[in-house]
């Protein structure tokens, strides 16, 4: 039973942040295909109508079971009709003609292969494609223009795009604690995003650092940085530092006030992971210099590049930073929806605001958020909106 049921309405409740979402459910091939088409609808600067493909596939997610007639989307919420359509290809098809045709399109495989490079958005693929650049050489030769970010990007661009297994991720948290540990034997590291959902494999690896004494933590993250440095752990890191000013950044009010861009102190990094299982005897360092836009030649190498984001969070704002980036994306952007139009509440990775009350609501956990906002708590597990 879903939060916000009643007798006659909707036996799906309307936010995705009111359903829970499981990590497996029965209803892939249709979300893959309604994916698809939000895909493509960003890639074609249609915000709206991706949202809306978005929103219809999460409402399949939250299903129970397979969906397997059409009536039975008639009490569902989020469905337009193009979604309707295309489901109903599915069902009846397997497959939509509509689908198979983008993923075919010229421009939706180029601009995944564009946007699958580390530090680079739809705005930027899409320029490129508009230059007509189709391929990742055509890039290679451009490298001058690229930023660093998208050089390292491109230059691991194989390993960026294996998935990182639990294991790796495992790995990854046991070493950020070593790191943290040295100058800070008291903070937390807590592994966040995907893998907190309980996915078994992710694009990146994200951990979120606090110290319950507040203002311990800051200037923690370079030395962070500067250790793994020093080990030859780092491939690549951008740092910012944090920039919210507590209490009442101004900044939380305006505008972008329910943004999924934050504040805090992160790295934004690219790590250099040994290999566990193959290529034990490798000579040490061979293939470190190499550049690995091929396929292939990772597994030449004794280690693998891996994508990690790492954030740290003043431990009055952590449960707010902890239900930020543990998503899923879908998950966040349905909160804020929820929390702006239904209570008048501003929420973000930092805080919540009580527009009608004028004020902060403190939070210690992820429950008392969600008490806040007048939500059913959903475990990070039922967050895969
Ligand atoms: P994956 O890596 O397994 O593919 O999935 P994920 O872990 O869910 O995605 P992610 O891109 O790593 O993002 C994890 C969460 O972090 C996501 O819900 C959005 C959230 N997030 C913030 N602030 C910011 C920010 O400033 N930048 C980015 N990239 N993500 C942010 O709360
Ligand atoms: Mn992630
Ligand atoms: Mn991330």
């Amino acid at each position: 039973v879903h939060a916000g049921v009643t007798e006659d309405g909707p036996r799906v409740a309307l936010y995705g942040c009111q359903r829970r979402t499981p990590l497996a459910h029965s209803n892939q091939a249709l979300t893959d295909a309604l994916e698809t088409l939000a895909e493509e609808a960003g890639f074609g600067g249609s915000e709206g109508r991706s949202l809306a493909f978005t929103r219809a596939a999460s409402v399949l997610k939250s299903l129970p079971g397979p969906l397997t007639s059409l009536g039975e989307l008639s009490p569902l919420p989020c469905i337009g009709e193009h979604s309707r359509k295309v489901i109903q290809e599915v069902l009846e098809d397997g497959v939509s003609v509509e689908v198979e045709r983008v993923k075919l399109s010229e421009r939706y495989r180029t601009m995944k292969l564009f946007t699958k490079i580390f530090g680079v958005g739809v705005k930027t693929a899409i320029r490129w494609y508009q230059e007509g650049l189709r391929t990742l050489a055509d890039l290679q030769e451009r490298h001058t223009e690229l930023t660093r970010e998208q050089q390292a990007g491109l230059q691991h661009y194989t390993d960026l795009n294996t998935p990182v297994e639990r294991s790796e991720a495992d790995t990854i948290e046991r070493l950020v604690q070593e790191a943290v540990w040295q100058f800070l034997p008291d903070a937390s590291v807590m592994l966040t995003g995907g893998f907190r959902r309980g996915k078994q494999q992710g694009h990146d690896v994200d951990f979120l650092i606090t110290h319950p004494q507040e203002d311990k933590e800051v200037g923690l993250l370079s030395k962070v940085i500067r250790w793994l440095d020093s080990q030859g752990f780092i491939l690549y890191q951008h740092s910012q530092r944090n920039t919210y000013q507590l209490p009442g950044d101004p900044e939380l009010l305006s505008s972008g006030g329910g943004s999924s861009m934050d504040r805090f102190e992160r790295c934004f990094s690219i790590l250099r992971l040994a290999r566990l299982t193959q290529d034990k005897d490798l000579p040490p360092g061979s293939g470190a210099q190499g550049i690995c836009t091929q396929g292939g030649c990772g597994a030449a190498r004794g280690w693998k590049a891996v994508r990690v984001d790492l954030v740290v969070a003043p431990f009055s704002q952590f449960p707010f930073a902890l239900l930020g980036w543990t998503g899923s994306r879908h998950f966040e952007r349905e909160l804020r929806r929820f929390a702006k139009h239904k209570r008048k509440m501003i929420l973000n990775s930092h805080a919540l605001y009580d527009m009608a009350q004028q004020m902060f609501l403190p939070a210690a956990s992820e429950e008392e958020i969600f008490q806040h906002l007048g939500l059913e708590y959903v475990p990070p597990t039922e967050r895969n909106a």
